[in-house]
């Protein structure tokens, strides 16, 4: 299953206290250590896009807290630090209204900043007080709600009707496995393939109304918003295909307007079903498409290769 939303709170550790002591012989000075710093949470971008699914079982993150301070002025030592993997394309945004994005394999930024130590009583020592007898307490980590969204980075989108042979197109023009099925929402999350080295993204089939909920609705729309290329999809067993675009259009300009003047290919797919008499939506070309046609999936592959 994907995991591409979850909410987290991330605690960075608590600084060590630091400590109150003496030399043992009598009048020692003070020889208290300090406290180690509280250890710090850092998102790190990963390929894998299904890290998010350990926030499911893992909703409070913390790293470890520094150690007190030691006598003879050894410090505590440092508390570990937390490293979350967060697939790329995750947009993180704090309660507080910050927003950041993982967008390459290996980027990391800091979450959450640990506590720093208390100092000991040694470091408070001065001619007017030799025997200091308090140390510092240690500070609080950091702590901050997180919400994750996952936009996946992908170069090219599928989309359409339901049932439109979306998932079938991918599966043969990719690597990917997905599911396929003579019914309506077949997909029910985001299917991923590669062609060439570009991301192709297969997202579930849109009907009228998604907006306001109906079928999966536009929840999967975000995937597709950073693809430069969209393959629309439209059956040629359809009574109406003009129609069964502008549907999807109008889906895809509620969702986001901007997703109208991305550059798309219109395809009409299942072409061995019926006769071909659509050439054309507006001044854009329509071309045909059927698995069963070996010729015309390789043609598309050209096209794709090029765009
Ligand atoms: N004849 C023919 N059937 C096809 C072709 N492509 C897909 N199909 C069939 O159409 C049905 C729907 O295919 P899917 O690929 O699951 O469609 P989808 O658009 O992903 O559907 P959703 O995930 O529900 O949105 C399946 O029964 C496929 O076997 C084609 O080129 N020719
Ligand atoms: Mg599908």
């Amino acid at each position: 299953m994907l995991v591409d939303e979850a909410e987290i709170i991330v605690k960075a550790g608590h600084g060590g206290p630091g400590r109150v002591s003496f030399r043992s012989k009598k009048g020692g000075g003070p020889n208290g250590g300090d406290g180690g710093r509280g250890g710090d949470i850092y998102a790190k971008a990963v390929t894998d896009i299904y890290a998010l699914k350990q926030f499911l079982s893992k909703k409070i993150c913390q790293a470890e807290d520094g150690q007190d301070g030691g006598v003879e002025m050894r410090s505590g030592a440092n508390g570990k630090d937390l490293i979350l993997t967060m697939p790329v394309g995750t947009f993180l945004t704090s309660e507080e209204g910050s927003e950041n994005e993982l967008i390459k394999e290996g980027q990391e930024f800091l979450l959450a900043k640990g506590g720093l130590g208390g100092r000991g009583n040694a470091s408070f020592r001065s001619p007017s007080n030799t025997t200091p007898k308090y140390a510092q307490k240690g500070l609080d980590g950091q702590e901050k709600h997180l919400l994750l969204k996952l936009k996946l980075i992908a170069d090219i989108g599928l989309i359409g009707l339901p049932n439109a042979g979306k998932s079938s197109l991918l599966n043969e023009i990719t690597n990917a496995n997905a599911k396929i099925g003579d019914y309506p929402f077949t997909t029910l999350e985001p299917n991923l393939g590669v062609l060439n080295g570009r991301v192709l993204a297969d997202i579930p089939g849109l009907i009228e109304g998604a907006s306001e909920g109906k079928g999966l609705g536009h929840k999967f729309l975000k995937h597709i918003e950073k693809v430069r290329l969209l393959l629309h999809c439209i059956s040629a067993e359809s009574d109406n295909p003009v129609r069964d675009y502008e549907i999807v259009r109008t889906e895809l300009k509620k969702f986001n307007p901007e997703l109208l003047n991305k550059r798309e290919i219109i395809l009409l797919t299942k072409s061995d079903l019926g006769e071909i008499k659509l050439k054309k939506i507006g001044r854009k070309e329509v071309i045909p498409v059927s698995i069963y046609d070996f010729d015309s999936i390789q043609a598309l592959t050209k096209i794709l290769s090029d765009n």
